[in-house]
């Protein structure tokens, strides 16, 4: 079989004395924290567009990867040998998911019915990678931004047959994430939103998106399809708005139609950064409130203010989104999903690995170091000290519903003045710096 990353044999845990670029330093898949492996608590996967589609262009400049599965003037010929090339990649890091947009793996072809054809040979081929390597697939999704199309949205756009087409598009891309056995399918914005208010009916888009995703949810009933439906937010790029802005504005989207019960959310790392928010703020918005789904791992650039994409090595960030995941019970349906892209300037194929290996290795330390502070409840105690009022007496009995506005007059008349208590921010932050090594 022809091989596509031959320098490359498979990535091993190698322990973190290991001078050997190309091994695990710190995610050892079998190695138990808090009583489940690593690999149980990560469920990594890979990305499709980024790892295999990306070229390295810019709107500066064109594409700088030359990458061997490209080497063909037909187009479906690629699509396979990216298909195997993928499957090489996934198997050499030892990764168990991948994730992918429909137009990602199969090309386009003159009309719907023979892009379908195309998805179906491809998907059929997919189908049987996965049983050969036990690869298994996190999410689907459609491509619902590329084509010209779709340059004034999908379900949101002005023109019915656009949201009509859109349709059809996620009912196949549902049909065949289905088909590989996909844990969960991914509703992104893509273009979503607007460019300028002065053209835009914002109450009738927002009410179409709602209707849309409620066909999709029919639908998925309709077929049986069990995966996980969850939506990510982005609050600009490439429209100027969008409407699944961050994690707030997607619960309340959710909740006003009615389509709660049926979406968690995907939250993504650069994205939360580009909403104005850490990436901490959005796993605990969403775990806090019961929608936290999958994750899409990656970093920005605070310097830069658009989605830059990069591969997460940030241990602050690593720690704090584990963090999160182990104290509201980790993924159910979802995963750590790599959505990054290596720089324009790393051009060799092995660049691909070093950027996962360092991803992992990152989240790997991350996860260790929650551990340690749920262990020792380094933080938390810091958090039940602060709120421990609530436990007993005046706080137990509000929260009980036991007092109304003229008790808690009452109340405050007889005692006086609340006494005040420190943050202690800056002593928790040295306790943090003490478990980040
Ligand atoms: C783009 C998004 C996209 C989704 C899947 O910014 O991250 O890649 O994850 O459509
Ligand atoms: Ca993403
Ligand atoms: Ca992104």
């Amino acid at each position: 079989m022809r091989e596509f990353f031959p320098k490359v044999k498979k990535i091993l845990y190698k322990g973190p004395k290991s001078k050997d670029p190309l091994s695990f330093k710190h995610y050892n898949p079998d190695e138990k924290v808090l009583g489940k492996t690593m690999a149980e608590h990560f469920r990594f996967s890979v990305c499709y567009w980024h790892t295999f589609k990306g070229t390295g262009a810019d709107t500066f400049g064109g594409p700088t990867f030359i990458r061997e599965y490209n080497n063909s003037s037909d187009p479906m010929q690629v699509a396979e040998m990216t298909l195997r090339a993928a499957f090489e990649f996934y198997t050499k890091l030892g990764v168990g998911f991948w994730c992918f947009h429909d137009r990602d793996v199969a090309p386009e072809g003159r009309h719907l019915s023979q892009t379908n054809a195309n998805l179906d040979k491809i998907v059929a081929m997919a189908r049987k990678l996965q049983r050969d390597t036990g690869v298994r697939c996190l999410w689907g999704t459609a491509n619902l931004f590329s084509n010209r199309r779709y340059l004034a949205g999908a379900a949101t756009n002005p023109s019915p047959h656009v949201f009509a087409y859109a349709a059809a598009q996620v009912k196949k891309a549902m049909e065949v994430t289905k088909e590989l056995g996909g844990a969960g399918y991914v509703f992104w914005g893509g273009r979503e939103g607007y460019e300028t208010l002065l053209n835009t009916d914002m109450k009738r888009e927002l009410d179409h998106l709602g209707q849309f995703l409620h066909m999709a949810v029919d639908y998925k009933k309709k077929i049986g399809f069990r995966g996980q439906f969850y939506i990510e937010p982005k609050p600009k790029e490439p429209t100027k708005h969008q409407y699944d802005s961050d994690a707030g504005a997607c619960y309340a989207f959710l909740q006003k139609y009615d389509l709660v019960d049926d979406f968690k959310l995907n939250v993504e790392a650069n994205h939360a950064t580009l909403a104005g928010h850490t990436f901490h703020h959005e796993l605990e918005f969403a775990a806090a409130n019961g929608i936290l789904g999958s994750i899409d791992a990656n970093r920005g650039d605070l310097l830069l203010g658009w989605d830059t994409d990069q591969f997460p090595t940030d241990l602050y960030d690593t720690t704090l989104a584990m963090y999160v995941l182990l104290r509201y019970g980790g993924f159910k349906t979802g995963g750590l999903n790599f959505d990054a892209h290596v720089r324009r300037q790393s051009i060799d194929p092995e660049d691909l690995f070093h950027a996962h290996i360092g991803g992992m290795d990152a989240f790997a330390r991350g996860l260790k170091i929650a551990a340690n502070l749920v262990r020792d409840k380094a933080l938390s105690k810091f958090v039940a000290a602060r709120y421990k009022g609530w436990n007993t007496g005046l706080g137990r009995k509000i929260e009980k519903w036991q007092m109304d506005f003229k008790k808690l007059e009452k109340y405050t008349l007889a005692n006086g003045e609340p006494e005040v208590q420190s943050g202690r921010q800056e002593l928790i932050e040295n306790v943090l710096n003490e478990y980040i090594k």
